[in-house]
């Protein structure tokens, strides 16, 4: 790591500053510092005398310095990391590495009163159900922040579900999931979510084939029966929702699609995905003495293959299609065929990434069991599609001549993932089993084009990274400063805490020219493995702090019809209709006291009727399973059967003031003594 030099420059900064301060200290210079010089050379010894006394060498100081945020001062950039199997996603300030929230998704989640009876999210839930099971975790992967031109927004992010293949949405306007889908097609995901620059579509790729729409077939029946696919949910941004109605999936032979990205610029109106288990390999280890485990099977071929989906035409084709799948719109593979929907390109040799280069002019793909990665140039690929050079494969696909698109491979080392881009000409590619990251040009209009396809640094990392991420490293203009690594192993780098051990996020600097990378700062992620992150300029979002007005739905994004105003707070009966609207402010709910009978039917509205920053009210009841976070101005709504008679103190869940103990009030819930209870 060659930073000598910048050690050695901020080696004479430093002196110099303190020089002028004594300058200034002493009337030798012509500004008025308001610095005295004696707490500069102070602060000077104290640091040397801490730096001695931890041994910290001049790379740790500046780390330290790139990374430490005073208090209250904010970071530049916001990562938003998927959370794997806690089904959620993260936000974490970069570059101090801080978690700032964990939006909850798939997964219920306490603290912020997800999933624990507020109505519009049981709606939400519902609609993500899988074949009628309220499953209630996810496995998240690749999140997807929203673009306009190419650029992150700050409106929306969606994410997928690995597990279920789901899609959520999430609103950027209060970081609250919005939106689940369960993809009518498929049983499981990978390959997404990933938007199209303008968000007209959010894009999901299949991983495991099988027969579609959730049929049987035996898996002898896999050539004929078992189906890739690839699903283009229509985004209405006016609304914030994923349309199902306008939304359609389009059917792929029986390989493995992996990890998708969009075209761009040059190459927007194309996607591409790549695949594995080309060889179609149906696995059975166990099951005997000639099964071939996957592991072996789905690694013979030397070539898997990119699909190069054209995607003005399946829009075209999508349109007038009548085929369907569980009711969802389904472009069978023989019309994908007959109306020349994609292509592939053999690629080597069980790919993981697919990575669009900044232009949309290169795209770069990592063979997980190859040391290159493989780069084919968008032009040479419209060429080849043109002049119809190409050899169909058994499903009548056209296989493109590889020779005739790869554009460069650029040996890098073992095990390459995932490549992301800066603004300087450089692309940064994971090496899984080399624990390193490494950085490489790229050719064709980039800076550092004199010195095309050639590695120049690899960071050591610690441990077998998978996905990288840059500032804005998806989008038409990289920021180029800093990368994270998401490390699956951490091993040795924290405390013990048991066998289950936290992922490593690592944060690297990649401001400098040439070999400069260096390792910044270790993050421990102890809850979900975080596969993708996109990072954000902080300065696109535009969150709210209150809701617009009180009473406001966050679904809905307006006011809801049972937002209740201090003084409008009530409790009706018809019949056994029992219906509550109630007020939280500090320090008490109005009323506080519920009384009904057992067998009433509730509905109980909460308006928070705050309006000052952070002043959240919690609304906890024992037993019935209800635990709701009502931000300020919400309206929030639950529905529950009192079958349960006694006395339920319900009780706010956030300490919101020195009287916050106070907040509560009694459910009283009168025996039904007609039942003998
Ligand atoms: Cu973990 Cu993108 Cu799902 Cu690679 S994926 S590492
Ligand atoms: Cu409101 Cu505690």
């Amino acid at each position: 790591m060659k930073r000598s030099l910048l050690y050695t420059i901020i080696g004479i900064l430093a002196i110099a500053v303190i020089a002028l301060a004594v300058m200034q200290f002493t009337g030798g210079g012509d500004n008025q510092s308001t610095a005295p010089a004696a707490d500069v050379e102070g602060l000077g010894d104290a640091a040397a005398a801490l730096v001695a006394e931890r041994g910290l060498t001049s790379e740790n100081v500046y780390a330290a310095l790139k990374t430490y945020m005073p208090s209250g001062q904010h970071d530049p950039y916001v990562m938003f990391a998927s959370g794997g199997h806690s089904g959620q996603l993260h936000v974490i300030g970069v570059p101090s590495m801080r978690i700032l929230r964990t939006i909850a998704v798939f997964a219920p989640e306490p603290w912020q009163g997800y999933g624990y009876g507020e109505k519009s999210q049981e709606a939400m839930f519902e609609e993500g159900d899988v074949l009628g099971a309220g499953v209630r975790w996810g496995d998240t992967h690749h999140p997807a922040l929203s673009e306009t031109g190419g650029r992150y927004d700050g409106d929306f992010i969606f994410i997928n579900d690995k597990a279920q293949a789901r899609v959520g949405v999430v609103d950027l306007r209060d970081f609250e999931t919005k939106q689940l889908v369960k993809n009518p097609i498929a049983m499981n995901d990978h390959g997404g979510t990933f938007v199209t620059p303008d968000t007209e579509w959010v894009i999901e790729g299949g991983q495991y084939a099988a027969p579609p729409g959730g049929a049987y077939a035996p898996i002898s029946d896999y050539n004929d029966e078992y189906r890739g696919m690839i699903t283009f949910w229509k985004f209405d941004r006016e609304q914030g929702r994923i349309l199902m109605d306008e939304s359609f999936a389009m059917e792929l032979p029986p390989y493995w699609q992996d990890l998708c990205d969009s075209g761009k610029l040059v190459s927007e109106g194309w996607i591409f995905c790549n695949s594995f288990n080309t060889e179609r390999a149906t696995g059975g280890a166990g099951s005997g003495e000639d099964a071939v485990p996957f592991e072996s099977g789905a690694s013979q071929n030397d070539m898997d293959y990119l699909h190069v989906i054209d995607l003005n035409k399946v829009i075209d084709v999508a349109a007038n299609n009548e085929n369907k799948v569980n009711d969802f719109n389904y472009i069978s593979l023989e019309t994908a065929v007959d109306e020349n929907l994609f292509y592939f390109i053999p690629e080597p040799k069980s790919p993981h990434g697919i990575d669009v280069a900044p232009k949309g002019d290169f795209m770069v793909v990592s063979g997980k069991l190859d040391p290159h990665v493989t780069i084919y140039s968008f032009d040479k690929i419209m060429t080849a599609i043109k002049d119809q050079d190409w050899t169909p494969d058994e499903y009548g696909i056209p296989v493109l001549n590889f020779d005739s698109v790869m554009e460069a491979q650029v040996e890098l080392g073992l095990g390459p993932l995932h490549t992301q881009f800066d603004n300087k000409g450089y692309a940064y590619t994971s090496l899984y089993l080399d624990s390193a990251v490494a950085r490489w040009t790229l050719g064709g209009d980039y800076d550092h084009a004199d010195e095309a396809w050639t590695l120049i640094d690899k960071e050591s990392i610690h441990y077998n990274v998978g996905h990288i991420a840059a500032v804005e490293g998806d989008t038409v203009e990289p920021a180029g400063n800093f990368l994270v690594a998401l490390n699956k192993w951490s091993v040795d780098r924290f405390n013990n805490v048991g066998p289950l051990l936290p992922q490593n996020l690592q944060l690297i600097d990649i401001s400098g020219e040439g070999e400069s990378l260096q390792l910044l700062y270790d993050m421990p992620m102890g809850i979900g493995e975080p596969h993708y992150a996109q990072i954000i300029k902080a300065e696109r979002l535009h969150p709210v702090q209150v809701y617009p007005e009180v009473g406001w739905n966050p679904h809905e994004w307006a006011v809801d019809e049972n937002a209740t105003l201090a003084g409008q707070e009530r409790i009706e009966r018809d019949g056994k209709n029992v219906e509550v609207w109630m007020t939280s402010i500090r320090s008490h709910f109005t009323p506080e006291h519920v009384e009904i009978n057992q067998g009433d039917h509730v509905t109980w509205h909460i308006t928070n009727i705050e309006q000052a920053v952070d002043a959240v009210h919690g609304f906890a009841m024992p037993a019935y399973n209800i635990n709701l976070s009502i931000e300020p101005g919400e309206t929030a709504t639950v529905e529950f059967d009192a079958n349960k008679d006694g006395v339920f103190s319900f009780y706010c869940t956030e300490f919101c003031s020195a009287l916050h103990l106070e907040m509560t009030g009694y459910l009283l819930i009168k025996p039904n003594v007609d039942t003998g209870k």
